[in-house]
């Protein structure tokens, strides 16, 4: 791979080498990450990089869409037979546009939208001040209990009959607890609201049925690729057959236009590794590594943030410890442990400095690394928590996380990128 680019753009290639070697010395442990098959590099960079195509499958704005509407075709099939859901549409390029692609169906300016506050583990598109989508919808924020650190769904529910919302919106971005999603759909039902969950983070344990799938519960269901789905940086959404026309008209052209076809290709491709045995044993390992990593931490005397974990992510309470999440990422970070500094509920430090940290298993997981590892790794974690600036400890750290690693290439040799 690469070769002409080699040749054509030396700098640039050596920024890819470079980041390559960084991804292949460090134990990257960011919840949103996964890494990509070679397959969808490859097809990522395919021919239908060069083809533009808007609307839909026999519905085109452009001439030549022929091969474009099978593989769309194809692609919708294959999702909808993983998910078990009755449309799919994977034209959205990110999870954050499949959100807009739903907004668009079915809200209006001014509508009302509960959403899951961001400090709490929702996510920027739920309402987030920062987001422009506050500026057209009317967010109304829910959290979590104080005590259990879970979604408070009495307030949920108060929130839903109170404020009467056209929408709930339900997953967030740094939740580590199962979600129960009928108690919600029956919030919404009871309120004369529609369900979306965004399972972006969660969709390749959804796909491997490792837990339990919001899609017979939700009007909408909407994820990026890239996460523990192990996809390409992409988008995608499922909902319901009753609306399939809305949702599709929200996406084309409500917020989106020409489809990026290579990246589609690369979905395409994903959903087929997703049915396979082998994605499913990896996922298996994703849930029994985060399980291992809130056991060792919590014996290291760490707070793992809702008493545990059921997915790929932990988030961890560093004040037991006295550090910040900003200090302990970037001292991480120096060692070669890719994480980073996560709000925490109620949290009393900025978002830029958090007294959290977000961890995930995904791609270490995807590496081979098992419990074994993962007691090491979390060995490592607590010897930086005690000495985050002592720079001989972070050397001795730094050297022991590169020889753990090394045992675990990223990509076969025959295949490196
Ligand atoms: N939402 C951000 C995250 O979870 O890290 C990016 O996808």
């Amino acid at each position: 791979m690469l070769s002409k680019t080699r040749i054509s753009d030396p700098e640039l290639y050596g920024l890819v080498c470079e980041e390559l070697d960084r991804q292949e010395h460090n134990i990257e442990m960011i919840a949103s990450e996964s890494t990509a098959a070679v397959e969808l590099m490859e097809l990522s960079g395919c021919v239908f990089t060069s083809k533009t195509t808007e609307g839909y499958p026999g519905a085109r704005f452009q001439a030549g869409s022929q091969v474009a509407d099978k593989m769309e075709q194809l692609g919708n099939a294959r999702a909808r037979a993983l998910y078990g859901a009755e449309h799919a549409n994977l034209q959205p390029y990110s999870g954050s546009t499949a959100n807009y692609g739903v907004y668009a169906a079915v809200l209006e300016p001014g509508d009302r939208v509960l959403g899951m506050r961001l400090d709490h583990g929702g996510h920027l598109t739920h309402g987030g001040s920062a987001n422009f989508m506050s500026k057209f919808y009317d967010f109304i924020p829910y959290g979590l209990n104080r005590e259990t650190e879970l979604i408070d769904y009495e307030e949920l529910e108060r929130l839903a009959h109170e404020r009467r919302p056209k929408l709930i919106v339900a997953g967030g971005s740094a939740y580590p607890r199962l979600i129960d999603y009928g108690r919600i759909a029956g919030i919404a039902r009871s309120a004369g609201a529609l369900l979306m969950v965004d399972m972006a983070h969660i969709a390749g344990l959804v796909a491997a049925k490792v837990i339990p799938s919001p899609v017979p519960h939700a009007d909408f269901v909407t994820s990026s690729t890239t996460k523990t789905l192990c996809g390409p940086r992409g988008g995608m959404i499922l909902c319901r057959a009753e609306h399939a026309k809305a949702l599709d008209r929200g996406v084309f052209p409500g917020s989106l236009s020409s489809i990026h076809l290579n990246i589609m290709a690369a979905k395409v491709w994903m959903f087929q590794y997703a049915a396979s045995d082998a994605f499913r044993a990896t996922m298996e390992q994703v849930v029994r590594n985060s399980r291992a990593l809130v056991g060792e931490l919590t014996r290291h005397g760490f707070r793992v943030i809702g008493g545990g974990s059921d997915n790929h992510i932990v988030l961890v309470d560093l004040r037991s410890k006295k550090i910040t999440g900003k200090l302990f990422q970037d001292a991480l970070e120096y060692v070669g442990i890719t994480v980073n500094k996560n709000m925490i509920p109620f949290d009393a430090e900025k978002p830029s400095v958090t007294s959290g940290v977000r961890i995930g298993t995904t791609a270490v997981s995807q590496r081979g690394l098992k419990e074994p590892e993962i007691v090491r790794i979390a060995e490592l974690m607590a010897r930086v928590a005690d000495a985050p600036e002592d720079r001989a400890v972070l050397d001795a750290c730094r050297a022991d996380a590169r020889v753990l690693i090394a045992d675990f290439p990223l990509y076969p040799a025959e295949c490196a990128p």
